[in-house]
């Protein structure tokens, strides 16, 4: 079965075509039908601009260059809207999650055991390398305030995998910037895999994270508690 990876960029030139290698490697080790669509928006350190250039080596590889707008979720719903395939995916570009677990990702969800998976660090083997202490607990708290909307270990967890098709029709919000967990809550899934990863601290360019991250995290979360009430 296809699928498309999509990759959310700002200013990580440094960084995708290591990613981009390593992922195109995978997909021909494993015998996957692979694309991979990176969306920048517009960065100024022309990440997009790189990407296009890995065209001729990866011909699976599409760049969408958005210029009229900003934000992770709103690039990765894009991503996802242009993928043509059932099965759609999401990873950081800056290298943090390990691509080798792609394959452990996508199995459960061709061999219809999982509609959504996810790779988590707060499971048994799984992780988190070179976090300082202050970065780790905020990630603890920031889980435990959505513990009443899933049961999901790890919901925070940008490296995720789904049938396209549980996203018809449903209404997205892509203001927060933690849209896996908008659509574990939001499409009531309830067929989810967490597959162990060790996350890694990125080496290379900077954090788009700006001071807003915790308003806007709690602003998001607020609105998903009055869904789960309301609906
Ligand atoms: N297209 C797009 N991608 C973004 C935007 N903000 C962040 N990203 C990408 O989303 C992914 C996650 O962002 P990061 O900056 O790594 O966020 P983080 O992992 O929480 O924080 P650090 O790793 O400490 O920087 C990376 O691939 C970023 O390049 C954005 O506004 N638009
Ligand atoms: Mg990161």
């Amino acid at each position: 079965m296809d699928i498309t990876l999509v990759i959310p960029t700002y200013n990580e030139a440094g960084n995708i075509p290591t990613l981009v290698g390593k992922v195109f490697n995978i997909f021909n080790d494993n015998d996957i039908d692979g694309y991979v669509i990176v969306v920048d928006d517009d960065s100024p350190d022309q990440t997009w601009k790189v990407a296009e250039e890995l065209k001729d080596k990866y011909p699976n590889l599409r760049v969408l260059r958005r210029q009229d707008k900003r934000g992770l979720s709103s690039a990765v719903l894009d991503g996802f809207a242009m993928a043509s395939t059932d099965i759609v995916g999401v990873i950081d570009a800056d290298l943090s999650h390990p691509p080798e677990k792609i394959p452990e990702l996508i199995d459960p969800i061709i061999a219809g055991e999982a509609d959504f998976t996810l790779g988590s660090r707060y499971i048994d083997q799984g992780g988190i390398e070179n976090w300082p202490l202050k970065r780790k607990i905020s990630s603890k708290v920031a889980t435990l305030v959505v513990s009443g909307l899933t049961k999901v270990k790890d919901p925070m967890s940008g490296f995720f995998f789904l049938r396209k098709d549980i996203i018809n029709n449903i209404d997205l919000s892509p203001k927060g910037f933690k849209i896996g967990l908008e659509i574990l809550v939001r499409t009531k899934c309830r067929k989810v895999k967490e597959v162990p990863i060790v996350f890694r601290d990125r080496e290379y360019g900077e954090s788009k994270l700006s001071s807003n991250v915790i308003i806007d995290y709690l602003i998001h979360v607020s609105k998903l508690y009055m869904y789960r009430i309301f609906s």
